[in-house]
């Protein structure tokens, strides 16, 4: 439950994933296990927090979806927890193999993702996909009827759901229904290339509410609705049958500060943050952390760590790059691509710069458990973020909150969201392989008491805007629209 003015509301988050994904083992028993990414670090300690219900895709593929019925599971049912935490319900849809394909793989990641993080050279308009996108769109909103009330709380997150609130203002007229986008809202000439825009701007505007995580990308979005006002008056449509109001707001997302900063001072993973470093064997720990994406600018940042041993060779053994991919959408060609030429280069870095037992990059492509992730960041002395575009990205934040010894610095894309809140990094563009070069260098030469204060100050900004900040924040936007609305 959520408390809004001086009520108690049932909260249902809807995502295109759900934070657990399902498999069934060779015995024929369910088996669930935690995903990862941006969109479940922040959401999860809020759903346990209120007790809420997650309605998403628990990862099976079906060949049939015609008779779904939608039931609730407490994942206290599946997975051990801190009792502290609280617990949280999910709600399963599933999916066939040709929407994965198309729906998911094509329209969602392919077209979407691409073309919203300015990378409109890998997004392709496919009108089947969005046809897909369109009908499983549908499907998630008579799912929200199903398992909830016109008084909860309903809150579609990201790009995979755009049509969402379309659907369901049709089926619910009353309803309160909220969005909120992960990724960057772009520029109207890159939005402009969409030939389902107007789609998908008039469902942004069946929405109570609206969130960005930066003023920039509102901006970019009140460009293209003014524009598309103007379109309307001048074919002489309505604008909106309902009247409803939408009410647009930035809140840039973060994370469980507090969390993160106990599990940094437990002793079990201070001792595992000097095993990591003790076998490194080196004098400093550099690290990258992402999810497998060409957004992330991986292959960029490994180029640019092979200049900085171009340029200054004198740093060879003097580091050590541990860098952990998690991986994702596997089945988009783009991904499986970027795969075999991130493998290739690390292997020509290494090939190149190597001397006896060291070796300057450590590549680790799968997962860690939390506290695992945890000492890594406490051991790097450098952290480097350096997406070529990201809607906010957490892992710098994530970096920031372990170092409770208020060490390390931050090298962070002037692309990422977090730029804007976290003024003590040492900014790169991520697309200059020589800028990032020296960044690395500068970050491993700054002088301890400048590196302290620079931390210091981005652990006190963290703290302050953590994830209960953020979930304050959108709560006062939902009241805000429901004054404005009544
Ligand atoms: C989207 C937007 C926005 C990674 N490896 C492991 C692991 N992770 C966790 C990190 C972090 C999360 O995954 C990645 O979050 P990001 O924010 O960096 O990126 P996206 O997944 O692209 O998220 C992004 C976010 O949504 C929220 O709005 O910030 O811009 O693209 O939390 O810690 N966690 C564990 N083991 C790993 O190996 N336990």
């Amino acid at each position: 439950m959520v408390f809004l003015k001086g009520k108690e509301r049932r909260l249902i988050v809807v995502s295109n994933r759900l934070p657990f994904y399902k498999h069934i083992d060779e015995n024929g028993n369910d088996v669930w296990k935690k995903g990862a990414g941006g969109l479940i670090t922040a959401m999860e300690p809020i759903l346990r927090k209120a007790n809420g219900v997650w309605l998403g895709w628990d990862g099976v593929v079906t060949s049939d979806v015609a008779e779904q019925k939608v039931d609730l599971i407490n994942v206290s049912e599946f997975c051990m927890q801190d009792e502290n935490e609280g617990s949280y319900s999910i709600a399963c849809i599933e999916l066939t193999s040709e929407e994965v394909d198309k729906y998911y793989n094509a329209f969602s990641n392919g077209t979407l993702w691409a073309l919203f993080h300015y990378f409109f050279e890998k997004s392709f308009i496919d009108y089947s996909a969005w046809r897909s996108y369109c009908k499983v769109n549908e499907r998630f909103a008579k799912a929200i009827c199903e398992i909830s009330q016109e008084d909860d709380i309903i809150w579609i997150q990201d790009f995979h759901l755009f049509m969402v609130p379309y659907y369901l203002r049709k089926l619910r007229p009353k309803q309160e229904i909220h969005f909120f986008l992960h990724i960057p809202f772009p520029h109207i000439d890159i939005f402009s290339i969409l030939p389902w825009q107007r789609q998908i701007l008039e469902s942004l505007l069946c929405c109570d509410t609206c969130g960005m995580h930066h003023k920039q990308y509102l901006r970019n979005f009140n460009d293209t609705i003014i524009h598309y006002i103007r379109e309307m008056k001048s074919e002489n449509k309505m604008i909106r049958k309902e009247d409803i109001k939408t009410f647009f707001y930035v809140n840039p997302i973060s994370i469980d500060f507090d969390k993160i900063d106990r599990t940094s001072r437990r002793p079990e993973v201070i001792k595992r943050k000097e095993e990591i470093l003790q076998q490194s064997g080196c004098p400093d720990l550099i690290l990258g952390v992402d999810r497998i994406d060409y957004s992330k600018g991986i292959r960029e940042r490994l180029l640019g760590l092979e200049m900085m041993l171009e340029i200054y060779p004198e740093m060879k053994e003097q580091f050590f790059y541990y860098q952990l991919v998690v991986p994702s959408r596997e089945d988009v060609t783009s991904y499986a691509v970027l795969k075999k030429e991130i493998d290739e280069v690390v292997g020509r870095i290494n090939g190149r710069f190597s001397t006896g037992l060291w070796a300057p990059i450590h590549y680790n492509y799968g997962f860690v458990s939390f506290e695992e992730l945890v000492a890594l960041y406490l051991a790097a002395g450098v952290a480097l973020v350096t997406p070529l575009r990201d809607g906010m990205n957490l892992v710098c934040k994530e970096y920031i909150a372990a170092h409770s010894d208020n060490e390390g610095v931050l090298v962070l894309s002037k692309f990422a969201g977090a730029i804007a809140e976290i003024k003590n990094c040492v900014p790169v563009n991520p697309y200059s392989i020589e800028d990032i070069a020296n960044a690395i260098y500068n970050a491993l030469h700054m002088p301890k008491p400048i590196m302290r204060s620079k931390m210091c100050k981005m652990r006190s900004n963290i703290r302050t805007h953590n994830i209960d900040t953020w979930l304050q924040n959108c709560l006062s936007n939902f009241q805000r629209a429901k004054d404005q609305n009544t």
